[in-house]
């Protein structure tokens, strides 16, 4: 299958370095099983190769492409522009993290984190202070027509009651539609907010997109608990040992329907994150359920990648297609999954303005691997204070001529 010989060359991107540096130069011989002496004269022409005797890393790594990947896979991401309406920025106010977006009733939904008021961080008084602009957030959500102006319905989902695992704030939301019902999953944390306090994921579900919403009495996931904090001072780098990639947060969660079960992909992060390939260390895991409501069970092939930041995950040809922006050393990817499990790079993407993406859950996923990243909602710090949702589109490139060419 094209798509599966398109796979294989793919996972020879991520071997990249290895591969150019066991290249043996000047010997047109075998690299990762490339016959080179198998070489036609219409690929040469085609890489513009100078001369056979004399193949460069490079060139041997171009004999490996697949001449059958097309363009579709790599996308070029617009300026983010504002919406109008309620989502309009709004001084004073953080609105981030949209949630996809999915058409009911003749109108897009979209939820949000929503708070209010300056940030203090964490320097100060964090049972009472603001430390994050995620910080004392609420679930809101917003209709539009168009896309483009939205209004703002108000609240779906609350924080819970003191004492309760989300008393604090419910943020990063994402909703998923299954049989006439609509799903809330979400990021969680209670009071107080340190900077080891673990974050939870919990799930709130209704019959109708504008709710009542019912939510989960106990978190739905929680970080591994393998990892060990290295005294009681509040440093979440000091550590004994890190524990799995999700020992302290899990974040950004998405549920799938994905043959007959139920895909949770998140972010993982992990105590004494360390900066790793020029960003921070995240990685991605998925937890597998029979229901929406679960109970999750994490997969051990965790992690399912070792790069991205927010989870932004699409069902596509059978399989999990992810845009892994930000982090790690496969940023600015698109990667595919035929299982939903084992993830390879279909794609390298100019760095994207679009983080925290909202899928336009209402396009045809399916007509073009990446169809469903023409339009959709993204956030924009106008200050560290205060975010605003915006909308991005995307394109992939047809052509490049010159005027009148
Ligand atoms: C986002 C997400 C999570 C983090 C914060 C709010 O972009 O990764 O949601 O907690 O930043």
């Amino acid at each position: 299958m094209k798509l599966r010989r398109s796979i294989i060359f793919l996972s020879f991107i991520t071997t990249l370095i290895t591969i150019s540096s066991s290249a043996q130069i000047n010997s047109p011989t075998k690299v990762n099983n490339i016959d080179f002496s198998k070489i036609t004269q219409e690929q040469i022409d085609h890489l513009g190769i100078t001369d056979i005797n004399h193949l460069s890393a490079a060139s041997k790594r171009a004999l490996m492409w697949p001449t059958d990947l097309g363009n579709d896979w790599f996308v070029e991401f617009s300026n983010l522009s504002p919406l109008k309406g309620d989502l309009a920025y709004e001084e004073g106010v953080v609105r981030r993290d949209p949630s996809a977006i999915i058409k009911e009733n003749g109108k897009f939904y979209v939820w949000y984190s929503k708070s209010t008021g300056p940030t203090q961080g964490f320097g100060g008084d964090v049972e009472n202070d603001k430390v994050f602009p995620w910080d004392r957030c609420d679930i809101w959500y917003a209709t539009s027509k168009d896309g483009e102006t939205w209004k703002e319905e108000g609240l779906a989902v609350p924080r819970g009651k003191a004492g309760a695992y989300d008393d604090r704030s419910v943020f990063t939301v994402e909703i998923m539609k299954h049989e006439d019902k609509y799903y809330l999953c979400y990021q969680t944390v209670k009071s107080p907010y340190t900077v080891r306090v673990k974050n939870q994921i919990g799930l709130a579900w209704s019959n109708s997109p504008d709710g009542p919403w019912t939510k989960s009495k106990e978190p739905i996931l929680s970080p591994a608990d393998n990892g060990i904090w290295k005294g009681e001072k509040q440093d979440r780098f000091a550590v004994e040992r890190k524990g799995d990639f999700d020992s302290h947060k899990v974040h950004d969660p998405c549920i799938i329907p994905y043959n007959g079960k139920f895909h949770l992909y998140y972010k993982g992060e992990q105590m004494g994150e360390e900066i790793t390939f020029g960003g921070r260390q995240i990685r991605h895991g998925l937890a597998i359920a029979d229901k929406p409501e679960g109970p999750y069970i994490k997969s051990p092939y965790n992690p399912i990648s070792n790069s991205g930041h927010e989870i932004c995950v699409w069902p596509y040809n059978g399989g999990i297609a992810a845009l892994i922006t930000t982090d790690g050393p496969e940023k600015n990817t698109i990667q595919w999954a035929p299982d939903g499990i084992n993830f390879e790079i279909m794609s390298v993407i100019p760095g994207v303005s679009a983080h925290a993406i909202g899928l336009n859950r209402t396009s045809d996923n399916e007509k073009e691997p990446t169809e469903i990243l023409r339009w959709g909602l993204s956030h924009i710090y106008n200050s560290w204070n205060y975010q605003s949702i915006m909308s991005y589109t995307s394109k992939t490139k047809k052509q490049h001529r010159a005027k009148g060419e």
